[in-house]
């Protein structure tokens, strides 16, 4: 076995994430870093204004306007590996369903700080975070590509509502910056092989600085309603699917798509 699965799944279900340390050897990792700078050159020159501005991130890594036919399948079949399959399904063991990929690196200007947030709190009110929470989320698996200082989170808070501390941080209430210290936060420093694992409704934040560059694949259980989210051209078309080695992780998203 890969992974001790249920270990996995306690360790996520108490504090709502986990780190596996040097999980992906190098080799791995730097065929996966050759595509992803690929894509991230021509991103930011398609991007100039916003990478220059503001952006901390991207999104849609799979899709069709970047990459060649052969290194999305590289990259896909990377993100349905059996090391990253055994991980997805210790938390979702049945038919669980690849949502989307996002990059994240530094912004260019050094004055933008890293902001705590919860990721349901940009499509719902608050009532609706706290229904958000309490229902199944999308789980997030950050692979770092560089060494970086990693993701600061807030344990447990994947399931309870946010202390009072946490609340005026999060939406910046009574005179409080998203950007300040909360007291619970644990800051998670990574390496490249390693994997972090985390719910992207808990209370969390990148942390800038170093080389930055991360790629986080997202999925979610196929019983939430997630699938309206995905944007079809991040999934495999049908000539791709045969070149993937387990394409069930994105054949799931399809077939939910299609209903
Ligand atoms: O790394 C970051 O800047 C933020 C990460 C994050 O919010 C996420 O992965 O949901």
């Amino acid at each position: 076995m890969l992974v001790n699965q249920s270990q996995l799944k306690d360790q996520y279900n108490d504090k709502g994430y986990f780190v596996i340390r040097n999980y992906f050897s190098d080799i791995e990792i730097s065929q996966l870093r050759e595509t992803i700078l690929t894509f991230h050159e021509l991103w930011k020159k398609d991007n100039e204004t916003f990478y220059q501005e503001e952006a901390f991130n991207s999104s849609l890594i799979t899709g069709s306007q970047y990459l060649s036919f052969d290194d999305r399948v590289l990259l896909f079949n990377f993100i349905s590996s059996p090391k990253v399959m055994a991980v997805v399904e210790s938390l979702i063991p049945i038919s669980p369903a690849f949502m989307n990929t996002q990059l994240f690196f530094n912004p260019v200007n050094p004055a933008q700080k890293d902001f705590w947030h919860r990721d349901c709190q940009y499509d719902h009110d608050i009532e609706g975070q706290k229904i958000a929470i309490n229902n199944t989320q999308v789980v997030h698996l950050r692979v770092p590509l560089f060494d970086e200082l990693g993701i600061e989170l807030v344990p447990e808070t994947h399931r309870r509502w946010d202390n009072d501390e946490e609340f005026n941080v999060r939406q910046e209430e009574k005179g409080k910056l998203s950007s300040d210290e909360l007291s619970l936060g644990k800051k998670i420093k990574l390496a490249t092989g390693d994997l972090l694992v985390f719910s992207a409704d808990m209370i969390h934040r990148g942390l800038y600085g170093m080389d930055r560059l991360a790629l986080d694949i997202l999925v979610f259980d196929p019983d939430s309603e997630f699938a309206d989210y995905v944007d079809e051209d991040c999934l495999p078309e049908p000539v791709m699917m045969k070149n993937i080695n387990d394409p069930r992780l994105f054949q799931t998203t399809i077939d939910l798509k299609s209903q």
